[in-house]
């Protein structure tokens, strides 16, 4: 009898643990969503010179990694694994052909303009052609990717998240430089 109230509370806590594992799996938009994105990319991914992987601060409206390197004409892998766990901090990376504050700005309003049904990120032509490569929007706990080339010349790109209410905040800096280069 003493035994067996033990070990109630191990069983208790075996199918707590369980329960737990079994949530992140059993939701299937999430994974269904996590699949396609990375469907997308296999073709190229095992080509890639360079991964690079992105997080967010917590949840914060920031990136925990505000700058990465790459050299001149790498194909890159860009992977942002959504850590954050409020709802609200859905996010992706949209990165410019540039690297100027105006840029970043108009990237991140047109992105709230052009809303859910366009992943956040703008539509309009001109703008377009202002962003260099963008990762789907993700989930709180999602992980999305892009694989794109890296510019031939050097120079600096900025990137923000088009979230709604993000880009402010939410921005860092590729930097394209020769290896070895200072
Ligand atoms: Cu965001």
């Amino acid at each position: 009898m003493r035994a067996r109230i033990a070990f109630l509370p191990i069983v208790l806590l075996l199918s707590v643990g369980l329960v737990a594992c079994g949530g992140s799996e059993s939701s299937p938009d999430t994974s269904a969503s996590e699949n396609s994105s990375s469907t997308e990319q296999t073709a190229t991914s095992g080509d890639a010179d360079r991964t690079v992987t992105i997080q967010p601060k917590g949840n914060q409206m920031k990136y925990k990694q505000t700058e990465f390197t790459v050299a001149p004409g790498e194909t890159i892998k860009l992977v942002f694994e959504n850590t954050a766990t409020s709802p609200s901090m859905q996010h992706n990376v949209v990165i410019a052909k540039s690297n100027t504050d105006s840029v970043l700005e108009k990237i991140g309003q047109a992105g709230t303009q052009a809303g859910s049904k366009n992943d956040y990120v703008p539509q309009e032509e001109d703008l377009k052609d202002k962003v260099l490569a963008h990762t789907p929007m993700s989930q709180p706990g999602e992980t999305v990717s892009v694989t794109f080339t890296a510019p031939e010349d050097t120079g600096e790109h900025g990137y923000v998240c088009t979230f709604p209410g993000h880009w402010a905040t939410m921005q860092g800096t590729m930097y394209v430089k020769e290896e070895g280069a200072a």
